[in-house]
């Protein structure tokens, strides 16, 4: 049990048990029972919450990845703000700026920058996404980043001003190899500027289906601005965001470019007296886990006892977390309606619950919807709402387990 990151001893937080990979989609034809031990722990050294063992990332990325950044309306105002204020500064600082996304999916951040005519690359492991932003206009190559691809990236344009990653970089095992990508193709006074869930949103809220096979880290400001440093980089800014149930974008640049901003130093300050840099704090959440999980639970067995009947609200990655630590199958939720066509006719990963269209005719006849995407609550109550199901009764989990009135 080594740290990824400083290969120290990890100290054991919490085993949610045997899972299958989140995103992997079962259908008649191909049923895969790969599984392995999804168990978390606390790295003193690095301040750094993670899983022990991830499984090979060609199993997860590939051309069958069932995620599209661009499904959800909220996320894609989001990337066009963040778009924006990059590209007001880049214009301004820089002629002929050129930007790099790492996890750059179906060009949802990028084609704000063919909107603005800048040179860009977007750069994700999975094929049919690629190919997806391809046909938007956003130049993309289907590759794994790391030393290796930055060295040739700076071959083929030079350095990047920006690079930028969302809810990718806690991902990447390699911490190594990816930072010393970034160390190479960023300018001089280049922004890596990267959004992940935020740990101290993730310990408030027990939110612990952000824990799965992709998601191996999850950072707060002390564990980024650690383990840059070791390679040379700095983390100088850091701001809060609302996105995913609570996130952090980190702005980092070559050591000694620019001096930390104060509210980052305020965020360092919060998390220590936060405890998030004892191991105390995380057995308090691994203890909460568990009171969730027989909260919900009891709340679902209860209603079914009084003969309703339930379904689920979006197929997510987190679901499959949730799903599996607690042994719910379709005796409980009788089938999960998600937008995704591609995850549409398949059945969640390890507990066989059929995924179906978000347009089923069967979702009048159910009387509560567990939202397993609570993180766009928002949208999806108010798209529900638009469609005349305004009588729809919700189930959440985050932060409590509670009927929604
Ligand atoms: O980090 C990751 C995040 C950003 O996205 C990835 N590892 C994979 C993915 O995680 P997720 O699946 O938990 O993401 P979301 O965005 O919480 O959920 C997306 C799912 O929800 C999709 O299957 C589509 C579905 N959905 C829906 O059915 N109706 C989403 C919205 C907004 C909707 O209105
Ligand atoms: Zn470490």
């Amino acid at each position: 049990m080594q740290c990824h990151v400083c290969k120290s001893k990890v100290l054991p937080v919490i085993s949610f048990g045997d899972m299958p990979i989140a995103n992997n989609f079962q259908t008649y034809n191909s049923i895969n029972d790969y599984r392995f031990e999804l168990a978390t722990g606390f790295c003193e050294i690095c301040a750094l919450f993670q899983i022990i063992e991830q499984p090979d990332p060609s199993k997860m990325f590939h051309s069958g990845y069932p995620f599209f950044t661009g499904l959800s309306s909220t996320m894609v105002a989001h990337f066009k703000k963040v778009a924006d204020e990059l590209i007001k500064e880049l214009k301004t600082s820089t002629t002929d700026p050129f930007v790099v996304e790492v996890g750059s999916n179906d060009g949802t951040f990028l084609v704000n920058f063919v909107n603005a005519k800048i040179r860009h690359l977007g750069v994700d492991p999975s094929k049919n996404v690629v190919e997806l932003a391809k046909s938007r206009g956003v130049n993309s190559t289907d590759v794994f980043f790391g030393e290796l691809t930055a060295l040739q990236i700076l071959k083929d344009y030079g350095a990047a001003d920006v690079i930028f990653g969302a809810n990718v970089i806690c991902h990447l095992p390699n911490m190594e190899d990816f930072a010393k990508g970034i160390k190479i193709l960023l300018s001089s006074r280049g922004k890596f500027v990267f959004e992940e869930p935020y740990i101290g949103s993730m310990i408030e809220k027990t939110s612990f289906d952000q824990v799965y096979d992709e998601h191996i880290f999850i950072f707060g400001v002390t564990s980024v601005a650690r383990i840059f440093s070791r390679f040379g980089l700095e983390l100088v800014d850091a701001v809060r965001q609302e996105t995913h149930g609570g996130s952090m974008r980190y702005t980092i640049q070559h050591q000694g470019v620019s001096s930390k901003s104060s509210r980052m130093q305020e965020l360092e300050k919060q998390e220590l007296e936060d405890g998030l840099l004892d191991l105390s704090v995380y057995l308090g959440f691994a203890e909460k886990c568990e009171e969730k999980k027989q909260k919900l639970l009891s709340i679902l067995r209860q209603l079914k006892q009084k003969g309703k009947r339930i379904a689920g609200y979006a197929a997510t990655s987190k679901s499959t977390t949730i799903l599996n630590y607690c042994g719910i199958d379709r005796n409980l939720i009788e089938f999960i309606v998600d937008s995704t066509p591609e995850k549409q006719g398949t059945f969640t990963p390890g507990s066989l619950i059929p995924v179906v269209s978000d347009n089923d005719l069967r979702m009048k006849e159910i009387d509560y919807f567990v939202l397993f995407a609570w993180n766009h609550q928002k949208e999806i109550i108010a798209k529900e709402v638009s469609k005349g199901n305004s009588d729809f009764k919700w189930i959440t989990f985050v932060p409590d387990v509670e009927v929604l009135s």
